[in-house]
């Protein structure tokens, strides 16, 4: 397991030194962001950033994200000059040591909750989904944005987005994503980089748009589409893990065991009844997920790939971008690498108790 960090680059009140602070962190997780969907990273920005994460000590491995045009994903004709684009990232990247790619083909809204700021009981805020409050949104009318959105949209191509996708429908979606890894998956072979789909967050279909890596069966279609290792997951246990159908600990044991996780984004949820969710400190009693269950999952089936504590809370005062602060988060990182030990000594005292039979035996 080697444990990272996301960093948002300069902007990110988080500071690189900091996250080197933390005990057992080895790399961080980042992107060029001030370049739009769709367009070519300059190589420039690709070798800044690596020289400034190296600078702290860090390595530079995992990129997240590397965003899929919207034409690509509505096969637009225009779609082939963003995959050419999306290649040549590809390539760009991989010459500059970085050896996983995390995506995903959610049309428009990358993850979405619904408020940033909820107060738990203990004082700390948090992310939360609950569905009363997203009945009352309406972004093809009210001027909304959220983290994981891209704010660049006007609300007139924003209605336009979302017909499109209506009259795509979810088949149409799959096969334009058959068609967009068709293209970039032999230039990943060629580059040995990994690519890691990212889930759908939440799992199922909002505002009416589409998602089709939601489940099990979705996951295991989507795998089916292309054999080579390249072709992987970014398996996250909080946005699976939001439905109660999804049986996390399993699934990360199965795809595993078949070598397609290649970055893991670990955090809790807690599920309410009614299917609303917020999400919680990392540690499984504070939420619904049985956290130990999945990074023994990880561990018992050799997962050598990168890891990352995924959202916190805001904690001890903290301020800054919703999900993304330094406190909760280290605690994450913590607690994982707390669970893997205890995991090795496990293992260990069981080679020792076998030897020692052996011995008297
Ligand atoms: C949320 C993140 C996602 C993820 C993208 C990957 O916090 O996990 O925004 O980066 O979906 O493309």
């Amino acid at each position: 397991m080697n444990m990272q960090f996301r960093w948002y680059g300069e902007e990110d009140p988080v500071s690189l030194s900091y996250i080197r602070q933390i005990p057992g962190m080895k790399g961080i997780v980042s992107a060029v962001y001030d370049v739009p969907a769709g367009d070519l990273w300059p190589e420039e920005s690709i070798v800044q950033l690596k020289a400034q994460i190296e600078s702290h000590d860090l390595t530079f491995d995992v990129v997240e994200s590397l965003p899929v045009h919207e034409d690509i994903k509505l096969g637009k004709p225009s779609r082939d000059i963003y995959i050419k684009h999306y290649q040549e990232n590809i390539r760009r990247l991989a010459k500059h040591g970085v050896k996983v790619i995390c995506y995903n083909f959610m049309p428009v809204l990358d993850w979405t909750r619904t408020q940033l700021d909820f107060q738990l009981a203990d004082q700390s805020t948090t992310l939360v989904y609950f569905q009363h409050q997203l009945e009352h949104m309406d972004i093809e009318k009210d001027q909304l944005s959220l983290p994981g959105w891209d704010p660049s949209y006007s609300q007139a191509e924003m209605r336009q987005l979302m017909a499109a996708y209506r009259d795509l429908g979810a088949e149409g979606l799959f096969e334009n994503l058959v068609y967009f890894l068709g293209n970039i998956l032999p230039v990943a072979a060629e580059e040995n980089i990994n690519m890691a789909l990212h889930p759908d967050d939440p799992p199922w279909d909002i505002f009416g748009l589409p998602r089709i890596v939601s489940c099990e069966r979705h996951i295991d279609r989507i795998l089916q589409i292309d054999d080579r290792s390249q072709h992987g997951l970014t398996f996250c246990s909080g946005s699976l893990g939001c439905d109660v159908k999804n049986d996390v600990p399993s699934l990360a044991r199965k795809y595993a065991k078949k070598g397609r996780i290649h970055f893991a984004h670990l955090r809790n949820v807690k599920l309410y009844e009614n299917g609303d969710f917020e999400e919680s400190a990392h540690l499984s009693s504070a939420g619904s997920l049985d956290m130990g269950a999945i990074v023994k999952a990880l561990f018992e089936e050799g997962f050598t790939g990168y890891v990352r504590p995924d959202h916190g809370r805001m904690i001890f005062g903290e301020t800054g971008r919703p999900g993304y602060g330094l406190y909760d988060r280290a605690l994450g990182a913590m607690y994982v690498q707390g669970i893997w030990e205890g995991l090795q000594i496990q293992t260990k005292k069981g080679e020792v108790a076998h030897e020692q039979n052996e011995y008297t035996e």
